[in-house]
């Protein structure tokens, strides 16, 4: 959350800032603004809203200046509005901050007391004042910034700007990445390396605890002890699909779209051509553990309840799941023979970090599903599990769900594999049919039409249910949520049985309730449920198969027929109608469908 961007240019820095932003808008988008230094005075222009207002006012009052920063902002302390939009500034220093200041209040006091007024009611205003305090003895810019660092407690993320200094920014990393890209007698700063895409493939990323002065031809980092260190230069992929949304509406349109492609391309990273797994670096040996925790946040954490139930089932493994923020605090006990596996899209994620620290030393092995192999996660685990769902833009995840979805159930195939849970044959089969997924999705996708037609009846709801059992639990959670972030619909979700023991109260002709229910082993109790459901006048919306839909579909208020597949594999395919559901339900009532509101993507405070 909150995107940084700082560039040191031979050029007008405010279009290059604007562009950056743009590739970080999904970090936040509740105000935006930038900072330059243009003949030693430092000014700054700051708009609330979506980055295009910056940008509106950028032409009637331009910034110009060759140094600058520049902020996306998800707000964490005070509303969104001009005077709490970043960059800060106080007297010759300007701040850009992703993060929380946790010891704000105590030093905001402490400035108070010699006198130092605020006008804003943010956090990271105080470190501008701090830095701002700490150069009134003379003290150099660099030298300010980092005793202001010495006081911070919390989680951050800053870049920061003088005036008088037009080759210099001093950056901080504790808690929220930043990337240092090199460019050609030019220097950038950024919160993630794509953000700087279009300006450097070359990038040294910041160690935890790291300081850096960075001017146009140079780069000086310190480590969290104050040692100097050097980061390696790396030459990173250049990934420039972040802005275009290749003919579609939306990013998510778009990116639901291409999830038969990316899931080919994950099945090609994992199977081999005569269907051996293969994990990347040093994978993980499944005798060597007895069980396994699996932590995440959102829509990570149904992926791991989905992978509970394939690792269960197949693998006779016990597994944990939690949510990464309960986790973290309740300190469980990891007990010896426990592999630790975290699963986050952005690799960031403030908690589910947290937790994957608490585990280290504790658990015997630490793997991480992720997106991003550059992130926070992927870098502190033994080993890294790539999703390769390729950048997703959309708020509402979904093919990076999927991807997590296909590539931990290879895993849990492995773990079945390697504790002689299952037999070869049928082994063959799954991955034969892993094999077909892209195809049964692209199939599922056809439907589209019909989902659009349904989703304008979910559009009228106030609330709606979403039901299933065993594997379509974790996808009826998944459907609720999609629904909830991006049509403000309010929807909840039940492992079917759980109907009778309250929810039920809840149904009447108003309330569309969505089963997901292939016709698998859990049919016919679900089938019951639905009968309950319908007895009371709700109004079901039957998601299944032909032969379910044949056998129950009558009574439906609607009815969405998935293809066939083995009924292992249904959670990766009724991910579909969840998205499409929510999707249509969203265009239909007008809502902005990539950046619903109070929301951001990369999760990166707690
Ligand atoms: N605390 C700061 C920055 C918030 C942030 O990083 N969000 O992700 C603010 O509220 O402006």
């Amino acid at each position: 959350m909150c995107g940084i961007v700082g560039v040191l240019s031979n050029h007008e820095a405010s279009p290059i800032l604007v562009e950056a932003l743009k590739r970080l808008e999904y970090r936040g988008y509740d105000s935006a603004g930038i900072a330059t230094v243009n003949a030693g005075v430092l000014d700054r222009r700051r708009a609330v809203g979506k980055l295009v207002n910056l940008s509106d006012l950028l032409v009637h009052e331009p910034l110009p200046g060759k140094a600058g920063i520049g902020h996306t902002r998800w707000a964490t302390h005070g509303a969104p509005s001009v005077t709490n939009a970043h960059p800060h500034q106080a007297g010759p220093v300007a701040v850009v901050h992703n993060g929380i200041i946790e010891n704000f209040r105590e030093l905001r006091e402490e400035l108070a007391s010699h006198g130092i007024q605020f006008v804003t009611e943010t956090d990271t205003e105080t470190v501008a004042l701090l830095a701002q305090h700490y150069m009134q003895n003379g003290t150099r810019p660099q030298e300010a910034a980092f005793k202001a660092l010495d006081r911070l407690r919390g989680a951050f993320a800053l870049a920061f700007l003088f005036s008088g200094h037009d080759d210099l920014i001093v950056a901080a990393r504790r808690g929220s990445p930043l990337a240092i890209g090199h460019g050609d007698g030019e220097m950038y700063v950024g919160s993630d390396a794509i953000a700087l895409a279009p300006l450097t493939n070359q990038i040294s990323y910041l160690e935890e605890g790291d300081r850096a002065v960075v001017t146009r031809h140079s780069l000086e980092i310190w480590d969290a002890d104050g040692t100097p260190v050097t980061r390696v230069k790396k030459t990173i992929e250049v990934d420039g699909a972040r802005i275009d949304k290749a003919g579609h509406k939306h990013f998510m349109a778009k990116e639901i779209a291409e999830q038969p492609g990316v899931i080919a391309r994950a099945l090609g990273h994992y199977l081999s051509e005569d269907g051996q797994i293969t994990l990347p670096g040093p994978g993980i040996d499944f005798t060597a553990v007895d069980r396994l925790t699996m932590v995440a946040c959102g829509t990570a954490y149904y992926a791991c309840l989905t992978a509970k139930y394939w690792f269960e089932q197949i693998a006779r493994m016990p597994v944990e799941v939690d949510v990464a923020s309960e986790f973290r605090y309740r300190e469980p006990p990891v007990p010896t023979r426990t592999a630790a596996l975290f699963v986050s899209q952005s690799g960031e994620t403030a908690d589910t970090l947290a937790a994957l620290r608490y585990c280290t030393g504790k658990a015997d092995q630490i793997l991480s599903v992720i997106n991003a192999p550059e992130s926070s996660i992927a870098r502190e685990s033994d080993a890294v599990l790539p999703i390769h769902a390729g950048v997703e833009v959309g708020v509402a995840s979904t093919k990076a769900f999927t991807c997590q979805l296909t590539v931990l159930f290879i895993l849990a195939l492995k773990a079945a594999q390697d504790r002689g849970e299952i037999t070869t044959n049928r082994r063959a089969d799954l991955v034969a049919c892993l094999r077909g997924l892209p195809n049964i999705i692209s199939t599922a996708l056809g439907g589209n039409a019909e989902m659009q037609q349904t989703a304008l009846r979910l559009s009228e709801a106030r609330d709606v249910l979403f039901l299933g059992r065993g594997l379509m639990y974790p996808i009826a959670l998944e459907g609720a949520l999609k629904l909830k972030e991006i049509s403000y619909i309010h929807a909840e979700a039940y492992a079917a049985g759980e109907l009778k023991h309250g929810p039920i109260a809840l149904i009447d002709k108003q309330v569309p309730v969505v089963v997901m229910a292939p016709r698998d082993a859990l049919f016919e109790k679900t089938l019951s449920n639905m009968q309950e459901v319908m007895a009371r006048e709700g109004r079901v919306i039957l998601v299944s198969d032909a032969k379910g839909i044949r056998e129950f579909g009558e009574g439906a208020y609607a009815t969405l027929e998935m293809p066939q597949i083995d009924d292992l594999l249904t959670p990766i395919l009724y991910a579909i109608p969840a998205q499409l559901l929510a999707y249509h339900t969203a265009v239909a009532k007008g809502t902005d469908v990539d950046q619903p509101r109070n929301l951001a993507k990369s999760v990166t405070v707690e």
